[in-house]
This record gives structure tokens, sequence and C-alpha cells, in this order.
């Protein structure tokens, strides 16, 4: 018997004992791939005395061919056979955990929303800044003792000859100068929302977190237009019924300067839940951040004229105000990742 009849033989003897695809697979691998065996016939062509040459050639061929037609028939069976099994159309499909949007992102979502009601323009300016941005345009000269409570993170690069070094941004305020700066000529109304930066980690602190920042600045803008703003985003934010109180304070860029406190969200300002204090506020108020007319000085170096417009401006950390709405008294828990938590909102 020949080469030829041997391999044929093998070949059926080996396709009669297929019964998957896996190993129908395997054997189209063995005999008619790039290494097969019928590849291996074809290359001995060279030792063929030149007279056979011819009808070892087409003999070759012609096993190939019935090779090749013998696994097509086979693949067919296979997929029909497969076909005959029952698939219950109406089982339920998998089921895949449905993802959702962070809760520091619905915040920014509904706080950006409600200032674009009464025309506030959403920007964001860099997390990265010059020292210039976060403290000389705000009027904190270099060597000022106020940039001290701002715990800045410097980075560790050649220093700018007018604007110095760069800063991973504590506050949001940065983005005053700036928008200044881009819009030229009042009126001005900007919610800046940004990543900020303080070396803090505890209940209410984290190293990053989020600052949401309102300028205002136009002709005959004063502290009413302020208290009515801060009035309209309690309300929208906390909820009917919030609301707010200035208490003096000191922020070097604005003058006057105050912080806010709205109504406590759990006792809604009675200092009392069930006829005892509440744990929440203790006095039926909760602080918000900081606010304040913009410094005459702030407005120069804008490169707006503080004789012909005035402007107010406030700085709120996000998850600080999460946590007034819904109670929550770890902010840690934002940027822990447990799913548990997140899940909620
Ligand atoms: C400022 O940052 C001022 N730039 C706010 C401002 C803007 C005042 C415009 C006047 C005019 P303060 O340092 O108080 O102020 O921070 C404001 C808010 O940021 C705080 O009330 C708090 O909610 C939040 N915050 C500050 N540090 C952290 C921190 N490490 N983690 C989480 N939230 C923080």
């Amino acid at each position: 018997m020949s080469n030829l009849d041997n391999l044929k033989q093998e070949f059926n003897k080996n396709l009669s004992q297929i019964s998957n695809s896996e190993q129908l697979t395997a054997l189209h691998i063995k005999y008619l791939g790039r290494n097969g065996l019928i590849n291996d016939l074809l290359k001995k062509i060279k030792e063929i005395p030149n007279e056979e040459k011819k009808q070892y050639g087409t003999q070759v061929n012609l096993l190939k061919k019935e090779i090749e037609e013998k696994i097509n028939a086979k693949t067919k069976e296979l997929s029909s056979k497969k076909s005959d099994k029952f698939f219950d159309k109406t089982m339920p499909g998998k089921q895949y955990p449905k993802g959702s949007s962070h809760i520091i992102s619905y915040a920014i979502e509904e706080i950006t929303k409600i200032f674009e009601k009464i025309s506030f323009i959403r920007v964001s300016y860099p997390e990265v800044d010059w020292e210039y941005s976060a403290f000389e345009s705000l009027n904190m000269p270099k060597g000022h003792p106020a940039r001290d409570d701002f715990e800045t993170s410097y980075i560790d690069t050649p220093p700018h000859p007018k604007f110095g070094k760069m800063v991973l941004t504590p506050h949001t305020s940065n983005g005053q100068n700036r928008e200044m700066r881009r819009v030229k000529n009042p009126p001005i109304r900007m919610i800046n929302i940004s990543k900020c930066y303080r070396p803090n980690w505890d209940a209410t602190h984290t190293p990053m977190f989020y600052q949401f920042e309102g300028l205002c600045v136009d002709k005959d803008i004063n502290i009413t237009n302020l208290k009515g703003t801060l009035d309209y985003f309690a309300e929208k934010y906390f909820g009917r019924g919030t609301k707010t109180r200035l208490r003096p304070h000191h922020f070097q860029f604005t003058e006057p300067s105050f912080e806010v406190d709205v109504t406590c969200t759990v006792c809604k300002g009675s200092a009392k839940v069930n006829g005892k204090k509440c744990k929440v506020c203790k006095s039926g108020w909760l602080e918000l951040g900081g606010t304040g007319m913009v410094h005459p000085n702030v407005l120069k170096e804008g490169g707006i004229n503080p004789n012909e417009f005035t402007g107010w401006a406030f700085g709120f950390g996000i998850e600080r105000v999460i946590m007034m709405k819904y109670g929550l008294d770890d902010i840690r828990n934002y940027y822990g990742g447990d799913i548990r938590f997140l899940e909620q909102f």
C-alpha cells in the first residue's frame, strides 16, 4: 500500500472518532494546516523522479480535496447536531450588576444645574496652578501669614519669574483671577468646580476634595444679592424652607467676609429632635463655607475697575454639602470604593 493510501486510511479512522468541533479543528490542523501532513507530502515532490512528479502531484491534490470535503461535511453534521439541542428562549438572560455615577458626580451635576438656571457659567480651572493664581492675585502677597491657612503642597519645578512656584491648588478661588481675565468686561457669573488638595485626613477632611466657587461681578452688586443667591441655592439643594445666615469672618480676598451656615437638615433649624438636643448640629445651624464681597485689590488684579464694579464670591466643599444633605458622618467613605455605600445614591 502506498504512503498516500496509508494516510487516507488513517484520516478516515481519525474522522470516524470525532465527536465535537474542538476535535475536528485539531484534525483539520493535523492534515491541512501549514505544517500538516498534506503539506509534508507536497514538499516531498522534490524527491520524486521527474517522470512520476505529475502523477504524484495529482494524487496528493485529490487526497487533499477529499479530506477537505470530508471535514466540511463533518462540520455541518456537528453544527446541525448542536441546533437539535433544546434551547429555552424564555429563560431569563444573564444579569450583570448595574453601574451608576459616583455620589460626587451627581452632586456636581445638581449644583451646576442650580446655578445654570440663574445664568451662571460652569468653568473648571487648573488643579495644578501657579502660586500667583492661588495667592498673589487674591491679595495674599509672598510671605503673607494668611497663606498658611491653606496648607499648600508645592510642586518641585523651577518657579516662573512672575507667577512663582506651581502648587496643588488648595481652593477653587484660584479661578477668580483667571475668570476676570477671561471675561474682561463684567458681568461675570462663574461657577467653578474643581479638585483641591490639602494634607488633612479625618472624618470631615480628605487630602483631595472638591470645592465649588461662585463669583458674581457687575455694577451695584451688594450683600443682599449674595444673601439672595445663597438662600436660592440652599432651598434648591437642601430642600424647601432651608435658610442661610452669615457670620462675620476673615478672608484676605473678601471684605467684608463671612462664614455661611444653613439650617440643619435633620432638625430643620429647631435644634431639637423629639424634644432632645439635635445630635447633628446641636444649635439648629450647620456650617457651609466661606463667602464675602470681592476685595477691591482682587478686582484690580483681575483688570476690573473697583470704582465701577463690585462683586461677591463664595467657596464651599462638595463633600461637605453632600454630608449635610444626607446626614452622613464620614466623608472618607466617598473615596473608599465600597460599592455597598456608593450604590445607595
Ligand atoms: C476657602 O477655601 C475659601 N477659598 C472660600 C472662599 C471663597 C471664601 C470665596 C470667600 C470667598 P475654607 O478654607 O474655609 O475657605 O474652605 C471652604 C470649604 O472647603 C470648607 O468649608 C470645607 O467644606 C471644604 N474643605 C476644606 N478643606 C477640606 C478638606 N481637606 N477636605 C474636605 N473639604 C474641605
